[in-house]
């Protein structure tokens, strides 16, 4: 892997007798600006205008509920990706995130055939504890961020935990991934962690903010866009 910095930052929640070291616990690799601004700012633009947004529904508990995010998605023609009881077919690649499919690609040297775009409009959207460990996913997954900055939180899954621990998680690390940021979970990660993106109750929805104005002016109000670069293998 040829990252370009290797910067482990933590802010742990609290201690614990069985949690394992931090160099050991974030072993993800973190860049705060694999993107320039310019650029990520462009990016940010260019998905939030063009992409076919969806607000998806799914079924928890016997309750049917919207995904509290908008999605969408991109990968090789043909491609489908199931998670959540939803499929998600791809239809081939935008030029701007085939640019970067290829750069990531030469870093992490290994191949992305599907990217997830996670659009969270303000701090009430957000993404549960999750790992992404569904089958056909493989090697590790590339997470660029763009627009607000947003707390991003990793756990190690009970069962990563020594045989004695109790049956909980680890306790919470949590990073900054502000716009241009890249943080990449390497193969493995996603067997021993969890993550979430948590809700951020101070964030100002955009109707508050100033609902005249454009994105040039309110830079991105409280909107950031997510894109994960991911491998799925057992398909073209
Ligand atoms: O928005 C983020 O940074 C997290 C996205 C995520 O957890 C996922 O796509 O699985």
């Amino acid at each position: 892997m040829k990252a370009t910095k290797q910067l482990h930052e933590v802010e742990s929640s609290g201690r614990d007798e069985h949690a394992p070291s931090l160099t050991h616990a974030l072993t993800h690799t973190l860049d705060h600006s694999w993107l320039d601004e310019a650029h990520a700012n462009r990016l940010f633009s260019q998905l939030q205008r063009s992409c076919t947004w969806h607000r998806e529904e799914i079924v928890m508990y016997g309750r049917r509920i919207s995904v509290p995010r908008l999605t969408a998605w991109f990968g090789d023609s043909g491609l489908s990706y199931r998670y959540s009881g939803l499929d998600h077919r791809a239809e081939g690649w935008p030029s701007n995130l085939a640019e970067i499919r290829t750069r990531l690609s030469e870093q992490f040297e290994q191949p992305f055939n599907f990217v997830l775009l996670n659009r969270y409009r303000d701090g009430q959207d957000y993404m549960g504890w999750h790992s992404d460990d569904e089958a056909g996913v493989r090697g590790g997954i590339a997470s660029l961020s763009l627009g607000c900055a947003r707390r991003f939180t990793t756990r190690l899954k009970p069962s990563a935990l020594a045989p004695t621990s109790p049956a909980k998680p680890g306790p919470i690390q949590s990073m900054t991934l502000a716009n241009g940021s890249l943080v990449f979970m390497p193969p493995g990660f996603q067997d021993k962690y969890l993550h979430a993106l948590p809700k951020a109750p101070r964030l100002k929805p955009k109707s508050d903010a100033n609902p005249q104005a454009s994105f040039e002016d309110t830079r991105f109000a409280s909107e950031r866009i997510n894109l994960t670069f991911r491998w799925l293998s057992g398909q073209r």
